[in-house]
């Protein structure tokens, strides 16, 4: 399956609601206040946040109110609209081949994918030749550690851990090293994410930023968030937390199979823009790729 396919399955749940949603909006012909408004609740209720739904509807509105227009060429301007809302989001995840090793940190709260998303991402730069290691910094759970060794072991990466509870940063000071040693290409660094502990965990992650650079001035060379999607709009609220604790340069959006929320780019494309490398559309080694605007809001409608 080609990963449009998989992404239009994966946002199966919100374009049926939003794709449906318009469907029963659009009864007549002509497009007026009325159905204006209904869509645009229908926007919000899909996460889309309110700031953001109110603009795509008032663009929308510029080019349609009182016109006539049938149900697929509503949804292909609608998609276009959004699409054009979502372009400031979409960039191009490139690993500086110059740079060795590449270094990138993955912060987010627990459970928000971090670990899913480094086995999924290692492997595909393992494939395209890159030599890769990881460092399982979540040190607080021995569950975390093995989980990341399992990913490891499934693509044949080192993975480079320490004994339950050490010391995140001292973790990282040594496995760069050894990265350093190996000759390794990109070296990924998982984390621990206590989000109800704010400061603790900003300390902790603090503190891993300066003893990493202790090693690798430049480093880390990426920072990225992973964000849950089913969250909805508390992941909007994550990009502004996490921004506080660290330089987040990107954005990974998991579980867009799993809710109907996946609006919720919009509303971080409104409120808080920071590109979105990749989305996670399932569990599996392969359901992660790139973000793309236009696809993705086409989806999003359910053309
Ligand atoms: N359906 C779905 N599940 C995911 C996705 N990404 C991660 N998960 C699941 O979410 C759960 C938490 O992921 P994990 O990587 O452990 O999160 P972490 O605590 O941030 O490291 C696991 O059961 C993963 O299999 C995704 O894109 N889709
Ligand atoms: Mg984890």
């Amino acid at each position: 399956m080609g990963f449009l396919q998989k992404l239009g399955l994966g946002l199966k749940k919100t374009s049926n609601k939003i794709g449906g949603g318009i469907s029963d909006i659009f009864t007549k012909k002509k497009v007026d206040e009325q159905t204006l408004e209904e869509l645009e609740e229908l926007l919000i209720t899909s996460d889309m946040g309110v700031k953001a739904s109110g603009k795509i509807i008032a663009k929308f509105a510029g080019k349609r109110l009182n016109k006539e227009a049938d149900e697929k060429e509503i949804k292909e301007a609608l998609a276009e609209d959004i699409g054009s809302l979502l372009q400031v989001l979409e960039k191009e995840f490139v690993i500086d081949k110059t740079v060795k090793p590449y270094v990138i940190l993955m912060v987010g709260v627990n459970g928000a994918g971090k670990t899913t998303t480094i086995g999924k991402l290692s492997a595909k730069l393992k494939a395209q030749g890159k030599q890769v290691s990881l460092i399982a910094a979540d040190t607080f759970r021995a569950a975390a550690v093995e989980q990341l060794k399992e990913w490891g072991d499934r693509s044949g990466l080192r993975v480079f851990y320490g004994p339950d509870g050490c010391d995140s940063a001292g973790l990282c000071y040594d496995g760069l090293n050894a990265a350093i040693k190996a000759g390794d290409d990109v070296v990924f660094i998982d984390t621990a994410g206590r989000l109800q502990n704010k400061s603790g965990l900003m300390d902790e992650l603090k503190k891993m930023v300066r003893v990493i650079k202790k090693v690798l001035p430049e480093a880390p060379h990426q920072t990225l968030l992973t964000l849950d999607a089913t969250t909805g709009q508390n992941a909007v609220s994550q990009v502004k937390v996490f921004k506080e604790m660290v330089d987040v340069n990107g954005l990974v959006i998991t579980k867009l199979d799993g809710s109907a929320k996946g609006g919720i780019l919009a509303a971080i494309a409104e409120e808080s823009p920071t590109p979105v490398y990749f989305v996670g559309v399932g569990e599996q080694i392969d359901d992660l790729d790139v973000f793309n605007a236009q696809d993705y809001a086409k989806s999003l409608i359910g053309l």
